[in-house]
């Protein structure tokens, strides 16, 4: 190595911390004026000592560490004191010697100084509501996703802190009593994040009701001890999630017999009677639950039980189950902003999508909900509610999405609306917007293969604005069945789009079902080749799409097709327990009570 190569390090090096140096805000300086850590006592006092001595900053973070673990206060005094006495070894003119290799490493442990002196500060009182806390602490959390070589070295000791502030939340979540606590079971820990309960979470707090929200990021004994701190415990249940939510439900009621369990979700809504036959499940609510949850609620805060005429509710009088008529669907044009700050971001932004790395990360985002399509093989041809589509107002949206990249940075928003694409005026709107605002971000959305194709050129615009993915699915490689399930597309639509989508460099994730009613072994074949033909089509372009499926199909009660599996033989589950055991985890069905089919099932 030549004396130029370490002069050049070395210089490099010094121009990156005298950039720090004098532009000490720069990882801030998107924040929200209000939340500008900058104007934090503690960060300011931080970053007065930029040139004190490594061993210095080094002591700080031990005495953090057992700030942490002790939360002692005086503890966090004498670290402020230590904060003093390097500012005072500073100011008296002691500086300090950036050495090359070292300087990265001490201008990494400054950044995680000035998170901790903040971090610190807000556990300690010096912020005014436990709210903000908690939004303090996401912002904090999501800088562990930044790109930082010199943090590298670094993270076993960030990860032990973080997990030591969010252990001191769980202590403070647990030390407070809520009204409704709601749990996602029995999905793997993904971050497609919880949106029924976020939804319903938005609502409750709305109107007053005190609300957590818990998935499987969280152990079940979490939970359980989690359940002992609210009145009403609600849990989201497609068919799918029975096992693990049935599990739980028992646990709980184990635990705290006086607590009161509500399911709500696809499955209770389906099966009412069949849920509350369970003795473990005091309550349900049929399709949109917002209003019926927030009045039964009440009911349990003011311990009057008046809930007769509660629409949607389903509950047991002296033994007997009583389903009350559905309620009106809930308005959702004027719901949100989200109350993400129920959640712990961190779980839900790390995650890659498609192109996304993870210095931006991605989020999924629900701005509509509702499809009026009418597929037979859908839950929307069963439950009326879910066929209306309902939108947010754009401009709502597009605020609450500014708000979400100024404050973790993301990069994609994944829409998981059932029909993204349903209202091309709106869709149009949201483009104009995006554009207005000058807002860069990717995004897309799950949508129908007609509407895309009926729609090109507006795509087309709209990639400007940061289109990137549009999913539509194809379903199967049969047009007799495309027919039969009411898809409203043919095999060469799919093709058509594929090539449409490809070609446009759009990517796309696309599902495709195999063994629906009278299916014949050639037609499964037929769907196979469709989905390997679709594989190939952006395959040649590079295009990172992928396909879901085949999966196998479920029949809804209430369906046209559902009858026609009851015809064949098909033995309907008549226990919750049953219905559990129907399916995969996945939710699919298992092979063996397949009857519907024309042909050998493989
Ligand atoms: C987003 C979504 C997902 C997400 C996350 C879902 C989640 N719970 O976390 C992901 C992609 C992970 C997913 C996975 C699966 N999904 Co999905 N998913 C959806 C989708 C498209 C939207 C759901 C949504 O958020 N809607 C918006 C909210 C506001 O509406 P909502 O969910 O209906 O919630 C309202 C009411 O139901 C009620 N409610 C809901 N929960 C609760 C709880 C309480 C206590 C109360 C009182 C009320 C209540 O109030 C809410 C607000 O009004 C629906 C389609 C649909 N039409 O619902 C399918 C759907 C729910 N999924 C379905 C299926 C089958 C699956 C999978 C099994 C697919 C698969 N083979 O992998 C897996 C499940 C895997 C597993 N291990 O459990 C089926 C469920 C059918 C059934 N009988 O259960 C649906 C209906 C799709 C369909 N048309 O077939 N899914
Ligand atoms: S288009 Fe999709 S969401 Fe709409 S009814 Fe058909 S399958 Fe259901």
């Amino acid at each position: 190595m030549s004396v130029l190569f370490y002069l050049k390090v070395y210089i490099f090096g010094l121009f990156r911390a005298l950039q720090f140096y004098f532009k000490p805000g720069v990882l801030y300086r998107e924040y929200p004026q209000h939340a500008d850590p900058r104007k934090n006592k503690y960060f300011q006092a931080c970053l007065k000592y930029i040139p004190a001595a490594r061993s210095g900053i080094r002591k700080a973070w031990i005495t953090y560490n057992q700030i942490m673990v002790e939360k002692d206060i005086n503890k966090f005094n004498l670290l402020l004191k230590e904060v003093g006495n390097m500012i005072n070894s500073v100011q008296s003119g002691k500086s300090f010697h950036i050495s090359m290799s070292k300087s990265e490493a001490v201008l990494s442990l400054k950044k995680l100084a000035m998170n901790i002196y903040y971090e610190v500060g807000i556990l300690y009182g010096y912020n005014q509501n436990y709210d903000d806390e908690l939004d303090y602490y996401d912002r904090a959390a999501q800088m562990q996703n930044r790109d930082d070589p010199g943090c590298m070295e670094l993270t076993p000791t960030k990860d032990k802190i973080y997990k030591n502030i969010r252990n001191y939340f769980a202590t403070r979540q647990e030390e407070m009593h809520y009204d409704v606590l709601l749990i996602n079971a029995g999905m793997i820990p993904s971050p497609i994040m919880p949106w029924s309960l976020i939804i319903l979470a938005t609502y409750l707090k709305k109107a007053g009701v005190t609300v957590r929200i818990m998935d499987d990021f969280s152990e079940e004994y979490e939970m359980i001890r989690a359940a002992k701190s609210a009145s009403l415990i609600g849990f989201s249940v497609m068919s799918a999630q029975i096992g693990p939510s049935l599990k739980l439900s028992r646990l709980i009621k184990k635990h705290s017999p006086d607590k009161f369990v509500v399911w709500g979700g696809v499955h209770p809504t389906l099966f009412p009677e069949q849920c509350l036959q369970e003795d473990s499940i005091d309550f349900i609510v049929r399709g949109d639950g917002e209003d019926a949850l927030t009045r039964l609620s009440n009911c349990v805060k003011n311990r009057d039980f008046k809930i007769a005429d509660i629409p949607s509710l389903g509950y047991k009088d002296n033994g007997t189950i009583r389903v009350n008529p559905f309620g009106d669907p809930v308005r959702f044009e004027d719901a949100g902003p989200w109350a993400l700050e129920l959640l712990d971001m961190q779980n839900y932004l790390s995650c890659s999508f498609m192109r996304t790395d993870s210095k931006h990360p991605s989020i999924s985002f629900i701005s509509a909900r509702g499809c009026p399509r009418n597929c037979t093989f859908c839950i929307n041809s069963v439950i009326s509610q879910t066929r209306i589509h309902r939108a947010r107002a754009v401009d709502s949206v597009l605020d609450e999405i500014e708000q979400l990249i100024h404050k973790y940075h993301i990069r994609t928003f994944n829409f998981i609306d059932e029909a993204f694409f349903i209202n091309p005026k709106n869709f149009a709107s949201f483009v104009e917007g995006i554009l207005k605002r000058n807002l860069k971000f990717e995004w897309g959305g799950t949508c129908h293969i007609a509407d895309i194709l009926r729609n090109k050129e507006l795509i087309i615009s709209a990639k400007k604005a940061g289109l990137i993915y549009l999913s539509g699915s194809g379903e199967s490689g049969s047009n007799r069945l495309l027919k039969l399930i009411n898809k409203g597309i043919t095999v060469e639509n799919i093709l058509e789009c594929s090539h449409f989508l490809a070609n446009n460099g759009l990517i796309t994730g696309s599902s495709y079902m195999m063994y629906l009613p009278t299916e014949t072994p050639e037609e499964t074949k037929a769907t196979l080749d469709l989905v390997q033909q679709v594989k190939n089509i952006f395959r040649e372009k590079n295009n990172p799409s992928y396909i879901m499926g085949p999966a196998v199909f479920r029949p809804y009660p209430g369906s046209k097709l559902y009858e026609m599996c009851v015809e064949s033989g098909f033995k309907q589950p008549e226990t919750l327990e049953d219905w559990g055991n129907m399916t995969l985890w996945t939710g699919e069905f298992k092979l063996d009570n397949i009857t519907w089919c024309n042909g050998k099932i493989k």
